[in-house]
């Protein structure tokens, strides 16, 4: 599978400042740390040619650099950024495991060593975004940006804004809704995190659950990724009965396959057309009151 050879580089001996104690930020001690460098190498092998690869010994001079240069209270700081440092400067790598040893940790017992290990990579991520409140396309370009200017993101994709109905039993105005995708180093909380951040920035209030809104990013899908939480569900739960997501996520993604019910984003979307026509024909069945078609509304606006 590509990207799934490894570099391996086992033990670097560096002697460093990093520590909760006072002593271990004066005296300094030894650190061992190993970093496991996944990339694809074929195209490097088969050519011989190690500008297609990445240069372990300046992988080397970087580590021992950064765990100099920077002084951490915690052994997990220093494993974290120097695998971000890692997948930010290499851009061939997919994925870090990254190995920080304190042999002669301050602990009263004999042990060998004490260690961290962590594991970043960069990841694929689907978001949706949507306004519906003052300078809709301003609020949609602040998103597109901030996202772009944010250290850990880079972004690939944004499809046009269209305009949307408001879904849900709040009246509202019209929705400018988009789809973004983005690689990031950021877990799906730190994500979470950081796109809160940009939409507060960007005067949103949360007063109204699925009330109006001057901005609101949502992540939609993040890999093949399924978990849900209290204050994270992926993939989204609403993304395939939303035409407003389907529609601006096809424009960017039409083949990306949804992970719980294995459709393309173009299938998903179809099959929503395909919904709301059929109940468009129901409405207009002479066997249905007035009183009918607001219950069924009413019931599929939940
Ligand atoms: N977002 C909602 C609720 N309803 N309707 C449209 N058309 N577009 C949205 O982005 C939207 C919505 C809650 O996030
Ligand atoms: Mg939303
Ligand atoms: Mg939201």
């Amino acid at each position: 599978m590509a990207g799934q050879d490894i570099i391996t580089i086992n033990d670097i001996e560096i002697f460093a400042f990093h520590g909760v104690r006072p002593e271990e930020n004066s005296i300094g001690q030894k650190f061992c740390i190993s970093a496991f460098l996944y990339l694809d190498v074929s195209k490097a092998a088969r050519e011989d040619d190690l500008s297609l690869s990445v240069n372990y010994s300046k992988v080397v001079k970087d580590i021992k650099e950064y765990t100099t240069q920077n002084t951490f209270k915690l052994i997990e700081s220093l494993a974290c950024n120097l695998a971000d440092m890692l997948l930010l400067k290499y851009d061939l790598l997919t994925r870090v495991i990254l190995e920080v040893k304190k042999p002669w940790a301050p602990v009263l017992a004999h042990l060998d060593t004490i260690s961290v290990k962590v594991e970043r990579a960069w990841h694929d991520v689907y978001l949706s975004i949507g306004s519906n409140i003052g300078d809709r396309e301003g609020y949609l370009n602040n998103a597109v940006n901030a996202l772009d200017e944010t250290t850990g993101i880079i972004l690939e994709e944004v499809s046009d804004f269209i305009n949307t109905k408001p879904v849900g039993d709040v009246e509202q105005d019209d929705f400018l809704n988009g789809a973004v995708s983005i690689r990031t180093i950021f877990s799906p909380h730190e994500l979470l995190d950081i796109i809160h951040d940009i939409e507060s920035e960007n005067g949103r209030e949360r007063l109204i659950h699925w009330g109006p809104r001057t901005l609101d990013i949502d992540i939609l899908m993040y890999d093949d990724l399924v978990m849900s939480d209290k204050d994270l569900s992926i993939p989204h739960p609403e993304m395939t009965n939303r035409e407003f997501v389907l529609k601006p996520l096809a424009e960017i993604a039409p083949y990306l396959v949804h992970p719980i019910s294995h459709k393309t984003i173009t299938a998903l979307l179809s099959e929503v057309a395909v919904t709301q026509t059929e109940e468009e024909y129901d409405y207009s069945d002479e066997d249905f009151g007035f009183e009918a078609v607001d219950s069924i509304n009413a019931g599929y606006d939940k």
